[in-house]
This record gives structure tokens, sequence and C-alpha cells, in this order.
């Protein structure tokens, strides 16, 4: 068993032309809200998920039609012990950056 804990999200370009970008995260499908961005700013997250093998991390931008994926990507418990590290989500137009811990 090992430990996702989602440190920091930043949006360095967000995905809505106009207003604030809506994100939420979908942990192995299960929504999680983060906040509401504007271009180079970024939310404390610090929440932690448990898995076996891997766990899958999807950005998501909320919108009144259908929702705008940013990107996906999929964290392995063999990571684990490397201390924080960056993983980048680009998509849609839109780059953020996620800082997690694999434990
Ligand atoms: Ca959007
Ligand atoms: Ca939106």
């Amino acid at each position: 068993m090992a430990t996702l804990t989602i440190v920091r999200v930043k949006c360095n370009t967000k995905e809505d032309y106009i207003g604030k970008d809506d994100i939420y995260l979908r942990v192995n499908g299960k929504r999680y809200k983060v906040g509401r961005f504007s271009n180079n700013t970024s939310e404390e997250v610090g929440k932690s998920w448990a898995f076996d093998d891997e766990i899958e991390v999807q950005i998501w931008e909320q919108d009144e039609d259908p929702d705008d994926k940013i990107g996906e990507h999929t964290f392995h418990a063999s990571e684990a012990g490397g201390g924080v590290k960056k993983q980048n989500y680009s998509g849609h137009g839109a780059s953020y950056d996620l800082w997690y811990k694999i434990e």
C-alpha cells in the first residue's frame, strides 16, 4: 500500500477565455474540488489518497457545457520515497503543474 499526497496545484495558463478556471481532480474517478485559478496562481491541496500499484489523477476544468479535461497522469507505487516532485498537465491550451509526493 502506498500514499499519494497532492501538495499544491499551480495554474501557468488557464483554460477559460473569460473568468477564472474552476478546477477539480478526478482521482481514480472520484471528484475532488481544488479551487479557482487565474494565470500564475497556486492553491495548497495537502490531501492524500491510499492506493495499491497505481493511481490515476486527472485535472478537469468545470463549465456550464461539458467540462474540459486538462490532462491525466498515472502515478506508480514504485516511485515512493523520492520526495516532492512536479508533474505538468497540458491540454485545451491550458497548463497546470501539480506537486506531489508518494510514500
Ligand atoms: Ca472551460
Ligand atoms: Ca470554466
